[in-house]
């Protein structure tokens, strides 16, 4: 499996769950490197055995690599693969047990971290078709809308025994993330408002989070840190003062990229560049604490004739990050040596469209180096393929 820790803090795409041609085009043209993917909902082609299978995986990890992409976190799985868990009912030890094997599938495929959530009863919208800025449509929140929602499942439940259910599931997981060398990364509860539907939203404050973190220990255990929930609980500031001390620690694994208006009984999801708090700041502190983990957008604004992906969203968003990753690596170049190269990345065949300019290349190679288009597409090529031969990463070859 790559090492993770010897990649710079950089951008990625996804929030998809299927990698399909356009998607991963998407990826390539945005200039990124790294994708991750959302299995909160299975893709059609996945069969739902209740775990994420070996083969599943591999195939989604073989599919990035052949076009030159990292699948660098798989976040999520259906609620249902660990409703039990969450809410510490009857069957827990058999979705226990699917999600240990979930985990070392991830580290057999080689996907280094996996994000995750307790939030039985999901993310809660009480608009979901918001306008915002330019008639974009986003989404909002209005806690007095949402407190007198009926039940999600058969009764209250209470935060201890929320906690008690979160220790056990972490006791009996984490020893098997370490084995399987898979980061787990924790998203916190969307809306990060003390209870819906009779269930605690247990990952709504700083204290929550530090609390978690202490109780289990593990190097493997971290955030998935939303900056739009993050900016949700606590503002600009907030934001700011959490990145610090969780990414001080080294336990930021990834950050989800977005922003909204209004704090967490009152929202509205918007563009990135005027919500609650300044990206560059953030970016700048993440740097700052030696964060070298990728960033993502998250849930962007539809746009004008936007598809249902939300390409005209995601571009803006993506573009808008790497802008200000970009500023900060003026203003705050990277100090480790380590860190600056391009990692190598797994690919089995090269792009035509690469493998053209690199031959190109090769053939002037008695003039200067230029910086120019084809010079960063020669750079983006991995030095040492992690497999050779294109075979090895095949679906079904034993390897
Ligand atoms: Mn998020």
């Amino acid at each position: 499996m790559i090492d993770i820790t010897k990649l710079p803090m950089r951008v990625a795409i996804g929030q998809v769950n299927e990698l399909t041609e356009e998607f991963l085009t998407f990826a390539k043209q945005l200039g990124l490197q790294d994708v991750q993917m959302n299995l909160y909902n299975l893709p059609p082609d996945m069969k739902d055995t209740g775990r994420l299978e070996f083969h599943d995986l591999l195939k989604l990890h073989s599919r990035a690599a052949e076009r030159g992409l990292r699948l660098i976190a798989i976040e999520n799985v259906p609620i249902r693969f660990y409703d039990k868990i969450m809410l510490g009912q009857a069957g827990r030890e058999q979705q226990l047990e699917n999600m240990q094997e979930s985990i070392r599938n991830l580290g057999r495929a080689g996907i280094p971290i996996f994000g995750y959530h307790f939030i039985s009863t999901g993310v809660w919208r009480t608009g979901w078709d918001t306008p915002i800025r330019g008639g974009a449509i986003s989404n909002s929140f209005k806690l007095e809308l949402a407190k007198h929602a009926p039940l999600s499942y058969d009764r209250i439940y209470d935060e201890d025994e929320m906690w008690a259910n979160y220790d056990w599931y972490m006791q009996r997981i984490l020893p098997v993330a370490e084995e399987y060398n898979v980061r787990m990364a924790l998203h916190p509860d969307d809306p990060p408002v003390p209870i819906l539907g009779g269930v605690p939203r247990l990952f709504r404050n700083f204290a929550n989070f530090k609390r978690a973190l202490e109780r289990h220990p593990s190097r493997m255990h971290g955030l998935d840190f939303c900056h739009g929930c993050w900016s949700e609980m606590r503002g600009g500031a907030g934001v700011l003062e959490a990145a610090e001390y969780f990414g001080a620690q080294g336990r930021i694994f990834y950050v989800h990229m977005r922003d909204v208006k209004g704090g967490c009984d009152d929202f509205t999801e918007c563009y990135i560049n005027e919500g609650n708090s300044n990206i560059f700041k953030v970016i700048l502190k993440l740097r700052e604490v030696g964060f070298n983990g990728f960033m993502i957008d998250d849930h962007v604004p539809h746009m004008v004739n936007d598809s249902s992906y939300g390409h005209r969203g995601r571009a803006h968003a993506t573009g808008y990050i790497t802008a200000m990753l970009d500023a900060v690596n003026v203003v705050s170049p990277i100090k480790d040596p380590m860190l600056v190269q391009p990692a190598p990345v797994a690919v089995a065949a090269a792009p035509k469209a690469i493998s053209a300019k690199k031959s190109s290349a090769k053939k002037s190679k008695d003039t200067p180096p230029k910086f120019s288009v084809n010079a960063k597409a020669m750079k983006e090529l991995p030095t040492e393929p992690m497999i050779k031969g294109g075979g090895r990463l095949r679906f079904g070859v034993k390897i």
